[in-house]
């Protein structure tokens, strides 16, 4: 197969668009599609400072490598969750985020979860209600609120994560079998910074295929960590994903055209805010300052309370 472009020797073919790139290209390319995401959503500009939440994985390291080749203002933030598992998950991941953001000149903040609140999330997760089984919904929580208050924090305009298309085909996918209107009338590109201390937040892969950004990774020697989190195993939303990849490869472009149809029928009104009367309710927590749907406290500062 021969590059689309100069007619080289193509070393990837990107099926959903029906290009077959060499390598040069292909490193042109990806960083050009994440470009045109973020100008269609207005996710923000090259006056702005970002914040880019990274995990040492393949998408939210190739993320801040590419906003930082576009020249935008990006420092990275790492929350270490105190996860061990075979390869020390965490100890590994922070190693090779710390990596990069030394490789590169970029400003990495790391946060330290049990050094900061005196507890791993799977501690936090053992004495909770909420953490039982798996610890992902602690894990969540924590993340979602170490990187508001960060962001808010340290004065940034916008916070990036590295989401790309299939993980938001597969929340979709969860949130459309359950007609979750609040979810549906949230999810998106972009979430704007419409309530107290919460910042707002773009995905500016999510038109990204996860296999695509794997090549970007690999072709720009990007060192990331390959194990997932010990506690992925056997999510749903992996089962989500292993459907739609199944869906993807009868149809390809068919996961490509379930989120792009979806955003388009939200433009047209459908799960409209007010799908959502949760936001509402929203007000600050007393504790931390961000807004809750929860009585009183946020369900983090309830959580690091010791209630369950
Ligand atoms: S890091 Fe945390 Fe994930 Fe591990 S504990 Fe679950 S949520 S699986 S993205
Ligand atoms: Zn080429
Ligand atoms: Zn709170």
């Amino acid at each position: 197969m021969k590059c689309t472009k100069c007619g080289g020797k193509a070393v990837i073919s990107v099926l959903q668009h029906h290009l077959g790139l060499c390598k040069e290209h292909y490193l042109e390319w990806v960083p050009g599609q994440v470009a045109r995401a973020i100008q269609k959503y207005r996710m923000f500009a090259k006056t702005d400072r970002i914040l880019a939440a990274v995990s040492g994985g393949k998408d939210s390291l190739s993320l801040w490598d590419i906003l930082h080749r576009l020249g935008y203002q990006v420092d990275g933030l790492y929350i270490c969750l105190g996860i061990d598992g075979g390869v020390n998950y965490s100890n590994e991941s922070q190693r090779l985020s710390q990596q990069f953001a030394a490789q590169h000149g970029l400003t990495l903040h790391v946060v330290d979860i049990p050094q900061v609140y005196g507890e791993s999330i799977p501690q936090i997760a053992s004495r909770t209600f909420r953490g039982r089984g798996a610890p992902c919904s602690v894990c969540g929580l924590a993340k979602r609120h170490e990187m508001n208050r960060l962001a808010r924090d340290l004065g940034y305009d916008v916070l990036v994560t590295g989401h790309n298309l299939d993980d938001e085909a597969a929340v979709l996918f969860s949130n459309t079998l359950r007609w979750a209107g609040g979810f549906l009338a949230r999810q998106g590109p972009v979430l704007e910074a419409d309530q107290p201390g919460l910042a707002r937040k773009a995905k500016p892969l999510c038109r990204m295929y996860e296999r695509d950004m794997t090549a970007y990774a690999l072709l720009r020697g990007i060192e990331y960590i390959y194990d997932e989190c010990p506690y992925a195993l056997g999510a749903t939303s992996i089962y989500y994903k292993e459907l739609l990849n199944k869906l993807e490869s009868d149809q390809p472009g068919a996961k490509l055209n379930f989120y792009l149809s979806f955003l388009q029928a939200k433009e047209g009104g459908l799960f409209a805010p007010q799908a959502d009367p949760d936001r509402a309710q929203m007000h600050p927590c007393p504790s931390c300052g961000q807004s809750t749907t929860a009585e009183g406290l946020c369900s983090f500062c309830r959580m690091m309370g010791g209630e369950s």
